[in-house]
């Protein structure tokens, strides 16, 4: 059977999933955003996990379109997966692998972890700046590609109904 893909708007601190993902960076020291909302109602648990991340595995930070997994501190998810999206104005021909990246990347730890059911914020469409329309196509198409194969309930979700309703159009078009 395969998984399900829905939408909705909330706050992704407050989702008691198995996992959810986390719009991070390079250092996975924390941020503004997503990131910061997560180690702020998650408490200092994540940092010390991603501390220790980077010093075993990511001396150098974690590379673009990668994916790490942590426990999720005091929120009510299981597991946080930290993936690092690409800076739009940065990465010319290569965004769209590198969002799918992100994406695929981080299904594949939450389903690996044994999660069936994952959140997902519009990664790189806040800070990082990728065009929310072509973000959200790459989004939805790289969800389904992986649900095929590996049936896991996907929610995404949008910080107002603006953003829920351009997501919609925008991969409503695709098809
Ligand atoms: N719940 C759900 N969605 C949210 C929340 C929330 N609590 N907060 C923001 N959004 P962003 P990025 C939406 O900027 O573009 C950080 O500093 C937001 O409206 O969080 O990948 C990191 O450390 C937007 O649509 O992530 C990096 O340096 C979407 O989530 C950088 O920002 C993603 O916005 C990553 O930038």
């Amino acid at each position: 059977m395969r998984g399900t893909i829905r939408l909705k708007t909330g706050d992704i601190t407050k989702e008691p999933a198995c996992a959810i993902v986390n719009a991070a960076n390079s250092s996975l020291m924390g941020g503004g955003g997503v990131d910061g909302a997560i180690h702020r109602a998650g408490g200092p648990k994540i940092l010390e996990e991603t501390k220790k991340i980077r010093e075993t595995r990511y001396p150098d930070g974690l590379p673009t379109g990668e994916a790490i997994a942590t426990t999720a501190g005091n929120l009510p998810a299981k597991y946080v997966i930290h993936t690092v999206g690409p800076i739009y104005r940065l990465c010319d021909g290569s965004c769209p692998d590198l969002l799918a990246a992100a994406y695929r990347n981080s299904l594949r730890v939450a389903y690996d972890l044994g999660c069936r059911d994952i959140v997902f914020p519009a990664i790189s469409t806040g800070i990082y700046g990728y065009p929310k329309e072509e973000a959200a196509r790459i989004a939805k198409s790289t969800v389904e590609a992986f649900i095929q194969k590996h049936p896991m309930d996907v929610t995404f979700i949008f910080h107002n109904p603006q953003d829920m309703a351009l997501f919609q159009k925008a991969t409503e078009e695709n098809h």
